[in-house]
């Protein structure tokens, strides 16, 4: 058995080992899994190059660790529940037995189709049981996966397959999402003209609608695995093999494609899963996150089924057919552990007391919050109303790059308090420093977040562009992981997230660089110039606030918002469709040439005046101008 923590001075016991001495804590909590050779060291590393490797030359499977290891204790117990889009079609539950024959027969299908270690393998699929098929077959063989959430663009997808230059891709016909069919095979198909890296793609049947399929390229998911053996050789992979590549936005450029390796994920994952949300045996986990981003790999497959928990998928959204889907899924499942987005809280919050009429819910243990700050009212909303002001709350804060929870309570064990993602996991060292660098110690401190020591599933670097992962997260403060946050420390030295510092804005919990919506909404023909900005918004957390500078000779500008909307859908997708568009004749700049975004952001929150210093301001009237036409 791995580390269990069972009480306030037993976190507290774990933390300082952790700390004083990593190796020997990270040593006991690995020796719980299986290794096919014993790792030599437990940690080098250094934050300059950066250069991370932990459990150095151990080598193992993770699927072996999920699948292998699990048939002698628990072959029949369910590993995965799924909760389909509409109500009225059947659940299906996969034992652990079955997962394991199902992955393999996938398994020996990808190698028949040439799939090597190393190789990539792109997927782009619905919430179903075969995304986690499919995700452990690549994992199996080793090859690496990396997931692209099934609502962005074919240009999105196109950019992502063409990064990590995938032979294959795994997809569905099309994806139920609430009442709506999308066809995501015509996705796939129109992003493929533009990504001549792609070998095959191997194609799931779940609506059974009408799809092109293109000979000699384009498979049926049934066809593959039909007659393949439900034996499979797991490959030997090294500690610091590859596991996956996971997109993620950032404040500059194009998404990075975010590294995460074999044996410190897989350490890292269960450990924190087991005790963040206290899962014990028997127990049903539900976490709502889509598998196309970390909260889904970390929290829906890996660290569960690594645990041996029962992880339920939901495939819908949570307002179809109702606002009480989710309470619905909760009672027919008896779920314990529910974790889910503060904007998700947020959207059904807006809804009333009423979809909880006739819901028990007497289930739930434990609420799992994550994604972006979670504001006070939510937090009551939650713990009141679904938790009936008896399961603690876990506030979890981490990132696609850390690849597991960070900072946050142990379900039961650490006191809460509202908004607050509390104290930090064994094992993870946080630093908060000024401006200039300089930590800022004691309690009552506000300001950047930065971790200081390596912990086990950090990222390793970002694909095809190490020098991009130095500067992005090693260069701003020397010797530190930056991450991106503001933070403080109370009195009690309890941490509260505060939000990004740099040009990242959070829409639903889902990120997004400035930047990135900004080079959309260029690509619109009578665009010349654009800036993008967050601000508050009651649902989503942040909306997407666009300041555009069009040639406005042909259109009015409520046409003209609207083309520049479908813009930004059709190159990224709806989740950065903007919030407003505001055509403006001119952008705040300051002499050299930068654009003020302080300015802009003080508007779009509808600020109007104390705008600070503006005396590097090139053209004062233009912020007149944006004054009066503001959205
Ligand atoms: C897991 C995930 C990461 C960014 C991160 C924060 C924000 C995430 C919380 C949070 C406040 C939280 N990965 N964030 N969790 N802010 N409290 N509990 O979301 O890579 O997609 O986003 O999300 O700003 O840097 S992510």
């Amino acid at each position: 058995m791995s580390i269990k923590i069972q009480t306030l001075s037993g976190y507290m016991h774990e933390y300082q080992k952790s700390v004083l001495q990593p190796e020997a804590f990270w040593s006991r909590v690995a020796e719980s899994f299986h290794w096919k050779k014993h790792w030599d060291e437990v940690v080098q590393w250094n934050f300059e190059e950066p250069k991370v490797e932990w459990f150095v030359n151990g080598k193992l499977n993770i699927t072996e660790n999920i699948l292998d290891r699990h048939l002698y204790t628990h072959a029949n117990r369910t590993a995965i529940i799924w909760e389909p889009n509409d109500p009225n079609e059947k659940t299906r539950k996969l034992t652990y037995k079955e997962l394991y024959e199902q992955v393999n027969r996938f398994s020996n299908a990808l190698r028949q189709k040439g799939l090597k270690k190393g190789d990539r393998v792109v997927i782009y699929m619905p919430m179903v049981p075969e995304a986690a098929i499919a995700m452990l077959a690549c994992a199996r063989i080793g090859a690496v996966h990396s997931i692209v959430f099934a609502g962005f663009s074919s240009t999105a997808l196109a950019d992502r397959i063409n990064d990590c230059e995938a032979k294959v891709v795994l997809t569905s016909d099309e994806n139920y999402r609430g009442s709506k069919t999308i066809p995501i095979k015509a996705v796939v198909d129109e992003s493929l003209e533009k990504s001549p890296s792609v070998e095959s793609v191997i194609v799931l049947k779940r609506t059974g609608g009408k799809v092109d399929m293109k000979e000699g390229r384009d498979y049926w998911w049934h066809d593959v695995v039909e007659g393949q053996s439900t034996e499979c050789p797991a490959e030997e992979m090294d500690s610091e093999d590859m596991l996956f590549i996971l997109y993620t936005s950032g404040s500059t450029g194009k998404p990075k494609g975010v590294v995460h390796t074999t044996g410190g994920y897989m350490v890292y994952t269960q450990f924190t899963f087991e005790n963040v949300f206290q899962y014990s045996a028997g127990d049903v986990y539900w976490c709502t996150a889509d598998v196309g981003w970390i909260t889904g790999h970390s929290y829906i497959v890996y660290g569960p089924l690594l645990s041996g928990a029962t992880t339920l998928m939901f495939e819908g959204v949570p307002t179809y057919p109702d606002a009480g889907r989710f309470w619905d899924i909760v009672d027919k499942h008896k779920v314990n552990q529910f974790y889910t987005a503060p904007t998700a809280i947020r959207a059904l919050e807006a809804y009333g007391l009423k979809p909880f009429e006739g819901k028990d819910l007497s289930s739930l243990k434990v609420l799992g919050s994550v994604g972006e700050p979670i504001n006070e009212e939510a937090w009551h909303w939650y713990h009141d109303h679904v938790g009936k002001g008896r399961c603690p709350i876990v506030d979890t804060w981490w990132q696609t790059e850390t690849g597991g929870i960070m900072l946050s309570p142990i379900a039961g064990i650490t006191p809460t308090k509202p908004s607050y993602a509390t104290l930090p996991l064994p094992g993870i060292q946080p630093i908060i420093v000024d401006e200039k660098g300089k930590e800022l110690k004691g309690n009552s401190v506000e300001g950047n977040l930065c971790i200081k020591f390596p912990w086990p599933s950090m990222l390793r670097t970002t694909y095809g562009d190490h020098e991009r992962c130095r500067q992005t997260y090693f260069s701003t403060y020397k010797g530190m992981y930056f991450t991106g946050d503001g933070v403080k420390r109370d009195e009690d030295g309890y941490y509260r997230i505060l939000g990004r510092v740099d040009d990242v804005i959070n829409v639903s919990g889902h990120r997004m660089g400035t930047a990135e919506v900004e080079n959309a909404i260029n690509e619109h023909p009578l665009v010349v110039e654009s800036a993008v900005v967050g601000y508050p918004h009651d649902i989503k957390g942040q909306g997407i606030y666009a300041y555009v500078i069009a040639d406005m000779t042909n259109r009015t500008a409520a046409n003209l918002e609207n083309e520049i909307r479908e813009t930004v859908n059709k190159i990224i997708g709806p989740i950065a469709k903007p919030d407003k568009v505001q055509i403006v004749s001119g952008l705040p700049k300051t002499r050299s040439g930068k654009i003020m975004r302080r300015i802009l952001r003080k508007v779009a929150e509808g600020q109007t005046d104390n705008f600070g210093d503006t005396s590097t301001l090139l053209d004062p009237s233009v912020v007149e101008e944006i004054i009066k036409n503001r959205k």
